[in-house]
């Protein structure tokens, strides 16, 4: 950090390559040198990948100069700085990412083209990160690329998983997940500062010492230690005039081996601390469900957490020398509760490492951190065994004890004081073993704790929060998700950003809310037609893709209707399927009809021990199996389920998307993004009124959205009377008949009672409303259908989408994060 301080360093940015001719001859030889001295072969040797890894290091010393600029501008002006702690980064690749921003991808295409190099079949050559497992991730991708945009000085930090999200693949219609291998040749976009390391301890115990004052002093003594060794990446803004550092973590045993063991030929045995104690970075949580690998999940949440405050107060300590002005110089934003013990860690760090004073230090720590809530649902509220935490971090338990007393004094203050009502606030939840409430130790250590979506902030200080809510009041706010428009916009959809720029003027790429602009086009029939003649291009890249890894030949000229993302209950797949068993009997019914030929494409992974959400994607490829092979149907209804969602798909899918399927039960999605992707893209959204669904609405206009399906307070008030489905499956035959076919084993002939279970628990409870829905969500399908047929209403309703979500930009939240929790000046690109 000093260094990067010292005058000595050059003190503009330096732009090795202009955007032009000259810069483009420039980056053509600066390729060349990195083949020949970085992959170490001539250009005659060299294979795709070696080309890519050339191109991105060229490309990468475009990044460091403004990277080391912000970075040092940063430490002279004495800016505070953003620590986003997050267990997942879902960057995708970075190399298209990084030529966009900087305004290198016309010449690094030119200098590729000109020693014979497909710039697009190298690109597909990097390995899409998949350290994430879904929109969580995903948002703090984004949330990066758009703090380095507004010249936020920023660290992400998080841990270098080995090994990301599994891929997926599938055998007989069901998943399986094969290992992530993103590393295995390398990343070129990292640079490894195995000086930067901190020490993380876990079990032990906590001993009473004596200060140099005579005072009791508390200090853990763990049982045993590793190393958090540090990887940076630099990210990139829009413009390319600041970035940002995403520092990830690796675990490194202390002592490689036990040299004696390995002499005595126990060779196994000499490696088997490092291997057991290196696992907390081996391996990415494939989270979302399942009560598995739970203490591996305790010990990544803690070892990250505490390399990452030591690693801010170390910064802090340099820079400024007075740990008590921490929250002037410092914000640490928790993204969900992953990092929730950051509030005991920094606690500790700071009372019993740093010598501050209980009561300071814990106003210091609440000033300093914030917390971001992503789910509602009771069952993925976080907690952690009490006997766990008091075996592998005994002091944070304490401090953790401690705190409460304080916290439940409050509640008693504030007149809430009744058992129940002290019951509910505590840390601790007493009802099913002792567990750490990580929702509400977040809570109690932020000065400010935000929802995703207006809808989901007003029910988290309604719901799991209501009695925190009245104790701290004014600590909940919304901010609402968004998306880099750079990413899923400029560099997705180029032939559409070509068109808007040529619509609104250049200054749309800088300003979202430019998008507005829009609307005076909406009715223009020419602009219609080139609208639609992009989603055309996109549609048929996609269809070639499609044919290739799934082996279904599918129509570009067909409405294409999207749902991708992640398989879960709440967000419906199943309403989905059943939709396409129900068209699939209509077009049997009167194969003579002149149907909307309609593609519906599923996409996204399963818990591997999510058993009922595997369960639906097994039901999905059995009835693509069927349907898409049924000579009455003829093409007009296909199915197809493309394996391994991911960034990189997603990127391949949404800009050919015509119908967005946004269709979770009222009350459970938190925000989605998916949802605002696919609009910003020009896709009209069936949904329900649920997460940022209402807030797209609301934007895009209520006659351009098709909405059906109960309200929150429908789905209240109707699982209050109970939950059997009896009632509203009698009272749709077209429901029943459906059920009837799924059940009774019309889609697997070969195990007919493959889906009985399933189809019997719809009716017995139908926890997710699928029953009670299903004839909304299917007639708002038919008034699709009808508006394809209106090409004119149709293309007019997809510009107003576009036009519609400007305000969806990441761009927009974190310059409200800036102003509204971080208390940092956001200056724009
Ligand atoms: O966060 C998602 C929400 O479901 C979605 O509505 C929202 O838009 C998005 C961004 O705010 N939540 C997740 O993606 N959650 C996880 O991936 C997750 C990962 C590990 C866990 C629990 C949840 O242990």
């Amino acid at each position: 950090d000093m260094a990067i301080a010292s005058a000595e360093t050059p003190p503009v940015s330096w732009r090795p390559f202009a955007e032009d001719a000259a810069g483009a001859d420039a980056l053509r030889r600066r390729i060349m040198d990195k083949l020949l001295h970085n992959v170490g072969k001539p250009p005659t040797a060299a294979s795709e990948r070696d080309w890519f890894v050339a191109t991105a290091l060229a490309v990468r010393d475009a990044v460091v100069g403004p990277w080391l600029d912000s970075t040092r501008r940063a430490a002279e002006t004495g800016a505070k700085q953003v620590h986003y702690l997050s267990l997942e980064f879902l960057t995708g690749r970075l190399l298209s990412d990084a030529m966009g921003n900087l305004g290198l991808t016309g010449a690094v295409q030119e200098a590729l083209a000109a020693v014979g190099v497909d710039a697009e079949r190298l690109q597909e050559q990097e390995p899409d990160p998949a350290l994430g497992n879904g929109g969580l991730g995903r948002l703090a991708a984004c949330f990066m690329e758009s703090m380095a945009t507004l010249g936020i000085p920023a660290v992400g930090y998080g841990i270098r998983y080995e090994h990301g999200l599994f891929r997926q693949a599938f055998e007989d219609g069901e998943q399986i997940e094969l290992p992530d291998d993103w590393l295995a040749l390398g990343n070129p976009w990292e640079f490894a500062r195995p000086e930067v390391a901190y020490t993380v301890g876990f079990g032990g115990e906590v001993r009473i010492s004596e200060d140099a004052e005579g005072r009791a002093r508390r200090v853990w003594e763990p049982a045993e230690t590793l190393s958090a060794v540090a990887y940076d990446m630099p990210v990139i803004g829009g413009g390319g005039r600041h970035a940002a550092t995403l520092r990830l973590w690796s675990a490194r045993a202390g002592s490689p081996l036990h040299l004696e063991e390995f002499n005595r030929g126990d060779h196994v045995g000499a490696l088997r601390d490092r291997v057991r104690l290196e696992a907390i970075s081996r391996v990415l949580y494939p989270g979302d469900e399942s009560p598995e690998g739970r203490e591996l999940r305790l010990r990544q949440q803690f070892f990250f957490v505490t390399a990452s405050l030591q690693d801010m107060l170390h910064r802090h300590l340099g820079l400024f020398g007075d740990a008590r002005t921490l929250p002037d110089k410092a914000a640490v934003q928790l993204n969900d509760t992953h990092p929730a013990l950051a509030v005991a860690e920094l606690m500790r760090l700071l009372v019993d490492v740093h010598g501050m004073g209980w009561d300071e230090a814990w106003r210091t720590t609440v000033a300093t951190v914030s917390y971001t809530n992503h789910t509602l649902m009771p069952e993925a509220l976080e907690t952690w065994p009490v006997p766990l935490m008091e075996r592998l971090l005994p002091r944070h338990m304490e401090i953790i004890y401690r705190l409460n007393a304080t916290h439940l004094e409050q509640v008693r203050e504030r007149g809430l004081g009744d058992d129940a009502a002290l019951a509910a606030a505590s840390l601790i939840d007493e009802g099913h073993g002792r567990r750490v409430r990580m929702g509400h130790l977040a809570f109690v250590g932020s000065h400010a704790v935000n929802g995703v979506s207006a809808l989901h902030t007003g029910l988290l200080g309604k719901t799991v929060f209501g009695d925190l809510d009245a104790v701290y009041p004014g600590r909940i706010s919304n901010k609402t998700n968004g998306v880099t428009f750079r990413r899923w916009l400029h560099r997705a959809n180029p032939g559409l950003t070509r068109l808007l720029v040529d619509a609104l003027g250049p200054h749309v790429l800088r300003d979202g809310e430019a998008l507005a602009g829009l609307a005076k086009h909406a009715d223009d029939r020419g602009f219609q037609a080139a609208f639609a003649a992009q989603r055309r291009a996109r549609k048929e890249a996609l269809a070639r893709f499609i044919a290739d890894r799934a082996g279904v030949a599918v129509d570009p000229e067909a409405l294409l209707d999207v749902q991708v993302k992640r398989i879960h209950e709440y967000k419906r797949q199943l309403l989905n399927i059943l939709h396409a068993v129900a068209t699939w009997h209509a077009v049997r019914d009167e194969p003579g009809r002149d149907w909307v030929p309609r593609v519906k494409l599923l996409a996204g992974k399963a818990a591997p021990g999510y058993r009922m959400a595997k369960h639906i994607i097994r039901l999905a490829h059995d009835v693509a199996r069927t349907v898409n092979a049924d000579p009455a149907v003829a093409g007009r209804l296909k199915l197809v389920f493309p394996p391994n969602y991911g960034v990189s798909l997603a990127e391949l899918i949404i800009p050919a998307a015509d119908l967005s399927e946004q269709i979770s039960t009222a009350g459970m999605e938190a925000s989605g993004t998916g949802n605002m992707k696919l609009a910003l893209n020009g896709a009209l959204t069936i949904g329900t009124l649920d997460g940022a669904n209402v807030e797209i609405r609301q934007r895009v206009g209520a006659e351009n959205f098709f909405l059906f399906g109960l309200t929150t307070e429908e789905v209240e008030a109707r699982r209050a009377r109970g939950l059997a489905a009896h009632d509203a499956v009698s009272a749709s035959p077209t429901l029943a008949r459906v059920l009837e076919d799924v059940g009774s084993g019309a889609f697997s002939p070969g195990d007919p009672h493959r889906y009985r279970g399933l189809v019997d628990a719809l009716v017995e409870r139908d926890p997710f409303m699928v029953a009670v829905d299903f004839d909304g969500y299917c007639a708002q399908q038919e008034a699709v259908d009808a508006l394809w047929r209106d090409p004119a209403r149709w293309w007019r309703m997809a510009v107003m989408n576009t036009a519609g979500v400007g305000w969806f930009s990441s761009d927009r939240t974190v310059a409200e994060y800036a102003a509204g929790i971080w208390r940092v000046p956001a200056g724009g690109a």
